[in-house]
């Protein structure tokens, strides 16, 4: 019997027989819990639970934080370097030395054959801050290859784009305390019950205090909508249309705030003259939104003494993902909602340091939100790290979803991969696999050698895991917190931390920038590289021992300061960071550019999140308490669209796309609406083989959430076998 727990074991959670509890913080969503684990008398660690005087979440944990401490001895895990000498051969254990001889032997090899760009890093939002400044410094300032990126282009990107246009600057400007003063919430593409379970119970709190109208866009009935006052069923993609006839109405209506206007912003006639062409009446028809809800809510928000907005995926992962980002801002702009209490404009972060990634990891940038293409920015570091500012490039190399097609061209020869699945977690899995097998060279730094990257890799550099290591995150509200390395590495990992000072050691530059071995040593450097007055992002009051005792402290943090808490809110005097210090309205005009359902694959095809999974399920596929709530791939479907069909309640389809086909079983709902169809991304060989992918021209992020497929019915018992081989328990 495939499912029930006839033959499994009941879910409980372990008896807490704890000697002692350890400080962390959460290592999944960007909510950044703070999370005490519990080790027995044999350090052992048992179980986990929420920091009852940590701001954040006040003792409460989701099921993934609250099992979070199974993840050490999950099956899988990487217990030795590997290493295949040849291609097609199996991988071998080796020695570290070995491993990282090879490696940065491979590189050299590459960049003198091909040119420095020719070997690129992909990295991700879940390594810990020391690790991503130390990771910067080797790649900017040893590797010297400027095609250096990260997961977040699949994530976060258009949220830095849009902030960087409206604001001059990337740097969420709210906090969940703003939930304590709003007056009116708006989330966009945004399941907080799900992907962010504290941070909703945050809002719940507030809600439960205060009543305040929530307003959820959303295509499908999420949970949250379930929750709101008023849901609007958008059209995919077309949120600025939305956004566009909301600031119509205002600005006809004479509903905004001049004086906030005119005092901090530029571009206020410009964006007017835009949004004429946005009636209501005509903006219906695109976004599916009837004119009168669009009038009701554009009044609501703009005649609220405080309104806010929030979101995540449903914006950011679209073509119009930039664009979407900065209209919320112009929304916010104009009604004077950003920097005061309950009034702002917060994109919820996903991975657990998607932030730190953001702030110090050199990616798109240089450290602390500094630009490749400034030279003093650029001086500045060469000097603080005693090298020759001409080794920089003069602008940002190629984003995550660039990489890949230049490896098909051949400008890109090798690839080093950390901490990121994109075998799962990109679009068009069959076009990323064609990619792959063309590489000369392919090291891959992660948790657990299963991870489906690894297929293809020459090396692999097991990691060490959270608690395994010491160093900070930053989550959604700027809040920089601590994990402290609660017991050792498993088997023969390595810290990431670790990993990189050795491979520095066999570069030239490796052996004249500084490397200390201990992570509180980097976050000392960051603290340097972070003074000034003018900078948002500064941390220089901070120490390990401050952020333990305040269980996170929010940037700005000024040197010098004494009480325990940081700004909690940025932009608070009207100024921001662009030369003029106002804020940009930026018109945005809406184009119709999406793949869209049509005579040939008739339904949208929309992806996203469970609650009990992370991401490729490399770790949350192997905790048997959060699997067995989730352990099969499926579809959302509505039961109108599967009765024309003949498609019945937990029979498998195929579902075929542009790019390929996917078997995946189907749950009826009213969730999702007639024409579209929703799978969680969480397993692999399945959603991302059928996603295009197009990207946003300002952030190139992926518009995972929107194309087209069609759907038929398929033999029962050969998709049944399908299916048994393909879970991982
Ligand atoms: N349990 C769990 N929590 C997580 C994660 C996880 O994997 N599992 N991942 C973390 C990470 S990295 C991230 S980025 C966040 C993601 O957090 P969310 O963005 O909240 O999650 P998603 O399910 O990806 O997408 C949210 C919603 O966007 C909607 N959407 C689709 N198209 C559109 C559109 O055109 N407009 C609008 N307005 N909405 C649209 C979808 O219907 C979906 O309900 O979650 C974080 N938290
Ligand atoms: N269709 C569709 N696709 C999507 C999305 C979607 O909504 N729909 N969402 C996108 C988004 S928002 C995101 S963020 C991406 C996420 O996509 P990925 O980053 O590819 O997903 P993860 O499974 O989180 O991969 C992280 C890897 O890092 C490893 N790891 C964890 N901690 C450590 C560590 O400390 N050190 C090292 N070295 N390794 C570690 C894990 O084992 C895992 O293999 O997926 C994107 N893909
Ligand atoms: S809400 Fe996010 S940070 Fe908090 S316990 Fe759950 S996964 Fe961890
Ligand atoms: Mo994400």
């Amino acid at each position: 019997m495939l499912f029930g727990r006839k033959n499994r074991k009941p879910i409980s959670i372990p008896t807490k027989k704890v000697k002692e509890w350890k400080y962390s913080t959460c290592n999944y969503c960007s909510t950044g819990c703070s999370i005490e684990i519990g080790l027995d008398e044999n350090k052992k660690l048992v179980t986990s639970r929420g920091h009852a005087g940590a701001d954040v979440n006040r003792g409460k944990l989701c099921i993934k934080g609250l099992l979070e401490h199974d993840l050490f001895n999950s099956p899988g895990r990487g217990t030795e370097p590997l290493i295949r000498e040849k291609h097609y051969h199996d991988f071998e254990p080796t020695s570290w030395d070995h491993a990282l001889d090879t490696t940065a032997a491979q590189i050299k090899n590459i960049q003198q054959q091909y040119g420095r760009d020719a070997f690129a890093v992909i990295s991700t939002g879940q390594l810990l801050t020391e690790e991503f400044y130390t990771l910067g410094k080797l790649v900017r300032g040893c590797i010297g290859t400027n095609n250096y990126d990260g997961n977040t282009t699949l994530c976060m990107a258009s949220a830095v784009s849009g902030y960087k246009r409206s604001f001059g600057s990337d740097g969420p400007p709210g906090c969940y305390d703003d939930f304590e003063h709003t007056h009116c919430l708006m989330a966009f593409g945004s399941n907080l019950p799900e992907q962010h379970p504290i941070i909703y119970w945050r809002l719940k709190e507030a809600l439960e205090k205060r009543k305040f109208p929530l307003i959820v866009v959303d295509p499908r009935v999420t949970m949250l909508a379930q929750f709101a006052d008023i849901h609007l069923p958008i059209t995919p993609g077309t949120d600025c249309v939305l956004i566009n006839a909301m600031m119509h109405v205002i600005i006809n209506e004479g509903l905004q705030d001049q004086d906030y206007i005119n005092a901090h912003t530029q571009g206020f006639d410009e964006v007017k003259a835009l949004v004429q062409d946005y009636d209501p009446k005509s903006a219906q028809h695109i976004c599916g939104i009837d004119e009168d809800k669009i009038r009701t809510v554009a009044r609501l928000y703009a005649k609220a003494p405080a309104a806010m907005s929030i979101w995540t995926m449903g914006i950011n992962q679209s073509t119009h993902g930039s664009d979407g980002v900065a209209n919320i801002n112009n929304l916010n702009l104009i009604t004077g909602n950003i920097g005061k209490p309950g009034g702002t404009s917060l994109s919820i972060t996903g991975q657990c340091n998607a932030m730190g990634t953001r702030e110090w990891s050199s990616c798109s940038g240089l450290p602390g939100y500094r630009y490749l293409e400034n030279e003093a920015d650029r001086q500045e570091i060469a000097d603080f790290w005693g090298i020759d500012a001409e080794f920089f490039p003069k602008k940002r190399g190629l984003s995550e979803t660039d990489i890949f097609p230049a490896i098909e061209t051949g400008e890109i020869k090798g690839l080093w991969i950390v901490a990121t699945n994109p075998m799962t977690s990109m679009p068009n899995t069959g076009r990323i696999r064609k990619a792959l097998e063309k590489l000369d060279f392919l090291v891959v730094q992660d948790v657990y050698q299963d991870v489906e990257m690894n297929q293809y890799a020459h090396v692999y550099f097991p990691a060490s895991v959270w608690a395994e290591k010491q160093g900070c995150h930053t989550n959604t509200e700027r809040r920089v917190n601590l994990i402290d390395n609660a017991l050792a590495p498993f088997a023969n990992s390595k810290p990431d931390f670790w990993i990189f000072n050795q491979l520095a050691k066999r570069f030239d530059h490796g052996n004249i920038i500084h490397f200390p071995d201990q992570p509180e040593q980097a976050f000392e450097e960051m603290k340097q590289l972070s003074k000034g007055e003018d900078r948002t992002l500064d941390i220089s009051g901070m120490s390990y021992e401050k952020i333990i005792q305040a269980r996170g402290i929010q940037w700005p943090y000024r040197e010098g300061s004494t009480s325990l808490k940081g700004d909690a809110r940025l932009y608070t005097d009207g100024k921001f960071q662009t030369p003029s210090g106002k804020a940009n309205l930026l018109p945005i005009k809406f184009y119709n550019n999406n793949e869209q359902p049509c005579q040939q694959y008739p339904f949208w095809l929309n992806s996203g999140r469970v609650v009990e999974h992370f991401h490729t399920r490399t770790r949350t596929g192997k905790i048997g308490n959060c699997n067995k709530f989730s352990p099969t791939p499926y579809m959302e479907m509505n039961p109108d669209a599967a009765n024309e069909l003949g498609v019945t309640h937990q029979s498998y389809v195929r579902l075929t796309s542009r790019r390929s086909d996917a078997v995946v079983m189907v749950q009826l709902t009213h969730r999702v609406p007639r024409n579209m169809v929703f799978i969680p991304f969480h397993f692999h060989d399945c959603v991302n083989r059928l996603t295009l992918g197009l990207l946003d021209p300002h952030s190139r992020q992926p518009a995972f959430k929107q194309c087209s497929v069609r759907i038929e019915a398929i033999d029962q018992k050969e998709a049944a076998q399908l299916n048994v081989e393909r879970r991982a328990f």
